[in-house]
């Protein structure tokens, strides 16, 4: 049987056997009466790593960061946000159809927003309009290819957040990606903004759960807002000492996925049609354009799925391959050769 090599998505990870031993003998209460020793447990652990007053265990990342909004603000007020922010291009348009925000996107550099960017787009007071209340960031940025805000952007753009009386929220998805790539710890990225939500189910391969932190009255805030969208679980400790696991074991997984990223990126970059700069791959997630004289990204990926190396489309010359867990040092080989063929290929069709 040919093994599926899954590239897709860092998400499809399966739990670890240590986690799958922790769930069997996890502590269980009922967390919407906050007497899940387990949860409870995950989110002093989550709201120490981070260097934040508290933290806030949920089902997603999607839920994760539109409780977040709802706390941080009030209907009708504007968010800024990048133009490909996961936020505003994933998550449903809750933020609109759900938060009632009013979504201001502006085009970030490789994805990351700065101080200047975000004052350059701010309006004066006046009665016309809406109330800016929030800005939103996005470390490590998915769509423009896995990349980590420099820290230096990042203590600016917090710095002039505070001065015009801006809250900041982080999706940090993958913000220990950005924790390993950057060589510092969780909480000298986490100092810079409001709260951070982080997600245990991708790299980190727990099965579910995200963390959301931040100062003790927020996440009292937020966790009401959890309860309005239906995120109250109950022996939600299943799940969350899955996530105790998660961090304590993922750095040295996520260091290998970035290994393996870059082993791909250089191989792949040698392959005439396939347009990518090694030297632009910093984490897990590898984005890449198809020459349009060879054909669509669509097609791309679908010839590669017939050859077992399954990857995401995502635009009409773009494809996404992230590496995770489940992708060995042994797969690369196979994945390039899967790739050379799926290029030639086209010759013959
Ligand atoms: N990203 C998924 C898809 O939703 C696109 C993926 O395969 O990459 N923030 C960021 C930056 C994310 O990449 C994701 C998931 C989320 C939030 C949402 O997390 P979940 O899936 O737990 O709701």
């Amino acid at each position: 049987m040919v093994k599926i090599i899954d590239l897709r998505s860092d998400t499809v990870t399966l739990p670890t056997l240590t986690m799958r031993e922790a769930i069997m003998n996890a502590p269980l209460g009922d967390d919407v009466y906050q007497e899940d020793a387990t949860v409870n447990e995950l989110q002093r652990r989550a709201a120490r790593v981070m260097g934040k007053e508290a933290a806030l265990f949920l089902p997603s990342g999607t839920m994760g960061n539109l409780t977040a909004l709802m706390a941080h603000t009030q209907p009708g007020e504007e968010v800024i946000l990048e133009e490909e922010a996961h936020i505003y291009y994933y998550e449903v348009g809750g933020l609109a159809r759900v938060a009632g925000l009013m979504p201001k996107t502006l085009k970030g550099i490789r994805g990351h927003l700065t101080a200047e960017i975000v004052k350059n787009a701010l309006r004066s007071e006046n009665i016309h309009f809406p109330e800016t209340s929030l800005v939103c960031l996005e470390n490590t940025h998915n769509r423009a290819g896995g990349t980590v805000m420099p820290m230096e952007q990042l203590t600016e753009l917090g710095e002039f957040c505070r001065s015009a009386g801006l809250k900041l929220h982080m999706d940090g998805a993958r913000v220990f990606n950005a924790v390993v790539a950057l060589g510092v710890e969780p909480r000298e990225i986490a100092a810079h903004v409001d709260s951070v939500t982080f997600c245990l189910s991708k790299g980190m391969a727990a099965p579910a759960g995200s963390l959301l932190v931040g100062e003790e009255a927020f996440i009292r805030k937020a966790r009401k807002m959890r309860k309005l969208l239906g995120g109250g679980m109950r022996q939600a400790g299943v799940l969350a000492s899955a996530g105790l696991i998660a961090l304590e074991e993922a750095k040295e997984r996520l260091e290998r996925d970035h290994e393996l990223t870059k082993r791909l990126a250089e191989e792949l970059c040698e392959i005439p049609q396939i347009i990518i700069n090694p030297k632009d791959v910093e984490t897990n997630i590898l984005v890449f354009q198809i020459d349009p004289s060879w054909g669509k990204a669509e097609k791309f990926t679908g010839i590669l799925k017939e050859k077992g190396v399954l990857s995401g489309d995502m635009g009409p010359q773009t494809v996404r391959f992230v590496t995770h867990y489940q992708v060995e040092a042994e797969d690369i080989p196979i994945i390039i050769k899967a790739v050379q063929e799926v290029v030639e290929s086209v010759r013959y069709i």
